[in-house]
C-alpha cells in the first residue's frame, strides 16, 4: 500500500484532520451559541456596544448581510428597543447625554447603511410628505421615509421644521397625506396648531402621526387632531396602504 494512501493517514494528515475537527467544532459551537442567543441577549450586546461607542461591535451585533425585506425587522427588533433603554437609563441619570447623542448618531449611520433600497415600482398615489415637527430626533422619520419608499411610495421629505413652515409647504404642495414624527411631548402638542392653521387655509390632509409620545399615550393622536397614529414604521406603511385603497379616485394625483 502506498505510504500516504487514504486508509493509512500520515502524521501530517492526522494533524490536519484534528485541526479541521477543532475548527469545525468552533464553528458549530458559535452557530449553536448564535442560535440559542435570545432576543434580549442581542439587545444587551447591541446596547453595550452603543454605550461603549464601539462602532465595530455595534455593526457586528446587527448581524451580517440581511435580505432586503428583513432589514427593517432587524432595526425594529434591535435598534428601537436599545435606544428606548438608553432613554430610560438617561432619565435615571445612569448614562450621560453624550452617550445618548453618540448612540443616536451611531444608529443613524448603521440604519442608513442597512435600510432597504427604494422600490422602482411606483404606486399610483396622491401627494404625500413627511416631516419632523419642532424636534431634532430624526431617526424615526428616516425609517418611515425609507420603508415607504421601499414599498413603492413617493413622498417629499420636509426634514425638520416649525409649524408655520410646515403649513405653508403642505398648502403649496397640495399634500393629501401628511406624516408627522415627533419624539417630545411639547412637539406633539404643536400638531394641534398645525391642524387648526391648515383648517383655516381650507386644507384637510389626512394626518398620520408617530413617535414616542403617541406610544406612551395612546389617545394623544386624537387630542392633537390627527387622523391616525402608528407605533412603528411598518405599521405606518400598513395605515398608508389601507388609506389609499379607500381614498376616492378624485384624491389621486
Ligand atoms: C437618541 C435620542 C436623542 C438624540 C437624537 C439624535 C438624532 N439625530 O435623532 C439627541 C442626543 C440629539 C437627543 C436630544 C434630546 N433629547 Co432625546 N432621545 C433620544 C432617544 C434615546 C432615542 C430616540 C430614537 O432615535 N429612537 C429610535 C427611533 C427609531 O425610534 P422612534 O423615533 O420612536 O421611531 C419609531 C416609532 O416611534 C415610529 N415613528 C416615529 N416617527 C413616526 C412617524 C410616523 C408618521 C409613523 C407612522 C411612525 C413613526 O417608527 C420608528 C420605527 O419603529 C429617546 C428615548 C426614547 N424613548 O425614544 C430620547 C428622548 C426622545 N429624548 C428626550 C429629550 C428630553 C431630549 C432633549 C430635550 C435632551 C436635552 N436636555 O437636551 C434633547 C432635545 C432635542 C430636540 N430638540 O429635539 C426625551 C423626550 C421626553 C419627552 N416626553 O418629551 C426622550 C424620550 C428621553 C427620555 N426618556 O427622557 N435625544
Amino acid at each position: 500500500m502506498a505510504k500516504n494512501s487514504p486508509s493509512v493517514p500520515s502524521g501530517e494528515m492526522v494533524v490536519h484532520a484534528r485541526r479541521a475537527r477543532q475548527s469545525l467544532s468552533v464553528v458549530l459551537h458559535l452557530k449553536v451559541a448564535k442560535a440559542t442567543m435570545t432576543h434580549s441577549d442581542q439587545v444587551e450586546i447591541f446596547l453595550d456596544a452603543l454605550l461603549a461607542m464601539d462602532r465595530v461591535a455595534a455593526k457586528r451585533a446587527l448581524g451580517g448581510p440581511t435580505p432586503a425585506d428583513a432589514r427593517l425587522d432587524v432595526v425594529e427588533r434591535l435598534v428601537v428597543p436599545s435606544l428606548e433603554r438608553i432613554g430610560a437609563l438617561w432619565e435615571r441619570g445612569e448614562v450621560s447625554l453624550s452617550q445618548v447623542y453618540m448612540s443616536g448618531r451611531l444608529c443613524e449611520e448603521l440604519v442608513d447603511a442597512i435600510l432597504p433600497p427604494s422600490d422602482p415600482r411606483r404606486v399610483d398615489q396622491p401627494p404625500m410628505a413627511i416631516a419632523v415637527l419642532d424636534d431634532y430626533h430624526l431617526l424615526g422619520k428616516r425609517m418611515v421615509y425609507s420603508v415607504l419608499r421601499a414599498s413603492g411610495y413617493e413622498l417629499k421629505d420636509y426634514g425638520t421644521l416649525d409649524g408655520d413652515a410646515l403649513v405653508s409647504r403642505v398648502v403649496r404642495d397640495g399634500i393629501v397625506v401628511l406624516l408627522i414624527s415627533v419624539l417630545m411631548l411639547p412637539s406633539a402638542l404643536h400638531i394641534k396648531r398645525v391642524r387648526e392653521s391648515l383648517d383655516r387655509a381650507g386644507c384637510r390632509p389626512f394626518i398620520l402621526v408617530g413617535g414616542a409620545p403617541f406610544r406612551f399615550d395612546t389617545e394623544l393622536w386624537r387630542e392633537v387632531g390627527a387622523d391616525a397614529m402608528a407605533d412603528t414604521a411598518a405599521e405606518g406603511v400598513a395605515v398608508v396602504r389601507k388609506l389609499l385603497e379607500n381614498l376616492p379616485k378624485g384624491h389621486r394625483a
